[in-house]
C-alpha cells in the first residue's frame, strides 16, 4: 500500500475530493499553510494500492496547472511579509505530491 500526500491550491480542492471520492478512493483533506508564501493550501492524504498510484496522480494533473506569480520576498531571509522586500517571480499552483510506502495499515 502506499500513502499519497498532495500539497495543492485550496481554491480547486473540493472538486478534486469528489472526483477522488467518486472513483472510489478514501480522501482526508487537511488545511495546511505553506512555509514560503505562509498562505494557506490545502494536504490530501490518500491510500492507495500500488497499482492506483498513477490513476491518482492523474486525476491530480488533470486539475492542477502550474502558473507564475509575483511576490515581495525578503531578499535577506526569503521571508514575504517583512524586512527588505524585493519582488520575485514563483511558480504557484500545480500540485507537490509524495508517495510513500506505508509498512503498516489497520482500521480498528
Ligand atoms: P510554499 O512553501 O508557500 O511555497 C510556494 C511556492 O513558493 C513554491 O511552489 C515555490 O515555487 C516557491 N518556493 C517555496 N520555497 C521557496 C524557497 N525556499 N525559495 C524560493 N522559492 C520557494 P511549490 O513548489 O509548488 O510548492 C507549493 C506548496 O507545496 C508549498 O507552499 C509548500 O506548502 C508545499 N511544498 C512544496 N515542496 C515541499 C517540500 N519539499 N516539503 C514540504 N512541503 C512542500
Amino acid at each position: 500500500m502506499k500513502l499519497i500526500i498532495a500539497i495543492v491550491q485550496s481554491k480547486d480542492a473540493n472538486s478534486l475530493v469528489d472526483s477522488l471520492t467518486e472513483e472510489g478512493f478514501m480522501v482526508t483533506k487537511m488545511a495546511s499553510t505553506g512555509g514560503f508564501l505562509k498562505s494557506g493550501n490545502t494536504t490530501l492524504l490518500v491510500g492507495v494500492e500500488e497499482d492506483e498510484v498513477d490513476k491518482v496522480i492523474s486525476n491530480i494533473k488533470e486539475r492542477f496547472k502550474d502558473r507564475k506569480k509575483q511576490v515581495q520576498v525578503d531578499s535577506s531571509s526569503g521571508d514575504t511579509t517583512k524586512g527588505d522586500l524585493s519582488k520575485k517571480e514563483i511558480k504557484v499552483g500545480g500540485a507537490t505530491i509524495f508517495v510513500i510506502d506505508v509498512n503498516k495499515f489497520k482500521k480498528i
